[in-house]
C-alpha cells in the first residue's frame, strides 16, 4: 500500500512540471477534465487592460461551463514585456496581454499599425481595428507562433521628461530617452534629434531617477501608474503614436485544445474588448486628472505638424512595399 503511495506521489512530481507549461490538465474521478493556462500582463492590478484579461478569463470560464480556467498574472510577475512574448512563442505562457511595439520584433508587419500620425483620432483607430484589416493583423500572428485574440485601447503616447518642457522639435535635441525594445520608436526617437535607448518598462523609473536617461514617452495610464510623474514632470502632449495592445494566445496551446475550446477562446477574446475600453477611458481621464494635481508640469506641444514631417521619413526607410500599402488603407479608412 505505502509502496503504490510512492508510485503515485512519483507519477504526479514528474508529469506536474511537465503540464505546468501550457495546457495543464486535471482529471478527477467526478469531474470532466479541468484545464487551466495562464495569461501574462506588465501592468498593474486594476489596470485597464488588467480590467480586460479578467474580463477575458471570466468569459472563458462561462463559455466552457468552468472546464478551461485562465489564471491572470499581473504586474510582470512572469517576466518583462519582451521575455513573456518569447515565452508564449515557445508555449511557457499561453497568453498575454501586450503592446504591439515589442510584438512588432516578432512581426515586423505589425509596424503599419502603429506608425506615427497614422490615425486621424480614437474612431479611426477603431473602425480599422474592429474591420478587416485588424482581422488580418490578428491573423497574421500566426506566421510568428502566436494567434491573435484581439486588440485593447492604449491611447495615444507623449513625451515626457526630467528637464524641460518640449515646445518643438529643436527641444528634443539631444534628450536620452527611453523606448519599448521596438526597431521602430528608436527610428522615431532619432527622426527627432534625440537618443533612443531600449529599456524594459520595469526599469524606467530608476533609470528616470538616476539620469541615466532623460525621458520616456506613454499614455496617461502608465505614466500615471508607474510613478514616472514622481521623477519626470514635464509631460508635453504631441501624441506621436497609437499603439494597440493585444492578447495573444501561444499557437502551440492552442494546437493541443480541441476546435471547440479554440473557438471558445477565440469568442471570449473578442467579447472582452469593451470591457478594456471602457475601462481605458475612465482610467485615462483619472490618470490625467491625478498626475496634474500632483504639480506635473503639462503643456501641448506647439504643432503636431512639425512633428510629424520630421519622422514622415520612417514611412520610407520602415516599411516595405506590402507594409506601405497597409499604411495606404489605413488612411483610406473613413
Ligand atoms: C504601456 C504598455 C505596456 C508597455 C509599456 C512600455 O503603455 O501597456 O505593455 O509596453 O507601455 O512602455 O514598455
Amino acid at each position: 500500500m505505502k509502496k503504490l503511495l510512492i508510485v503515485a506521489v512519483l507519477a504526479l512530481s514528474i508529469t506536474a512540471p511537465l503540464l505546468a507549461n501550457g495546457a495543464k490538465e486535471t482529471t478527477t474521478a467526478t469531474s470532466a477534465e479541468t484545464i487551466v493556462l495562464r495569461l501574462a500582463d506588465n501592468q498593474p492590478l486594476g489596470y485597464p487592460t488588467v480590467l480586460g484579461d479578467n474580463k477575458f478569463a471570466e468569459l472563458v470560464s462561462e463559455y466552457s461551463n468552468g472546464r478551461i480556467k485562465v489564471e491572470v498574472y499581473p504586474q510582470a510577475q512572469l517576466g518583462d514585456e519582451k521575455s513573456i512574448i518569447e515565452q508564449v512563442q515557445f508555449g511557457g505562457i499561453d497568453f498575454a496581454r501586450v503592446s504591439i511595439s515589442p510584438l512588432s520584433s516578432f512581426n515586423t508587419d505589425l509596424n503599419s499599425l502603429q506608425m506615427p500620425y497614422l490615425y486621424r483620432d480614437e474612431a479611426h483607430l477603431w473602425k480599422v481595428l474592429n474591420g478587416e484589416i485588424g482581422q488580418h493583423f490578428l491573423d497574421s500572428m500566426g506566421d510568428s507562433g502566436f494567434v491573435g485574440l484581439c486588440y485593447f485601447d492604449s491611447g495615444a503616447r507623449s513625451f515626457y521628461n526630467t528637464k524641460k518642457p518640449i515646445y518643438t522639435v529643436a527641444d528634443m535635441k539631444g534628450l536620452k530617452i527611453r523606448v519599448q525594445e521596438s526597431d521602430l520608436m528608436m527610428g522615431l526617437v532619432s527622426a527627432l534629434g534625440a537618443i533612443p535607448t531600449p529599456m524594459s518598462y520595469g526599469d524606467v523609473y530608476s533609470a528616470l531617477q538616476t539620469g541615466v536617461i532623460d525621458g520616456a514617452e506613454n499614455n496617461w495610464p502608465s505614466y500615471d501608474t508607474s510613478s514616472h510623474f514622481e521623477v519626470a514632470k514635464y509631460y508635453s502632449i504631441d501624441q506621436h503614436t497609437r499603439v494597440p495592445e493585444m492578447i495573444i494566445a501561444s499557437k502551440i496551446t492552442l494546437d493541443k485544445l480541441s476546435a471547440e475550446d479554440v473557438a471558445i477562446i477565440k469568442r471570449a477574446g473578442k467579447d472582452c474588448e469593451d470591457t478594456e475600453i471602457q475601462a481605458w477611458a475612465d482610467f485615462a481621464k483619472k490618470s490625467e486628472a491625478k498626475v496634474r494635481a500632483a504639480g506635473c508640469e503639462i503643456n501641448l506641444i506647439n504643432s503636431q505638424a512639425e512633428f510629424a514631417a520630421a519622422m514622415q521619413p520612417l514611412y520610407d526607410t520602415s516599411l516595405n512595399a506590402e507594409q506601405k500599402a497597409w499604411v495606404a488603407k489605413i488612411r483610406a479608412v473613413k
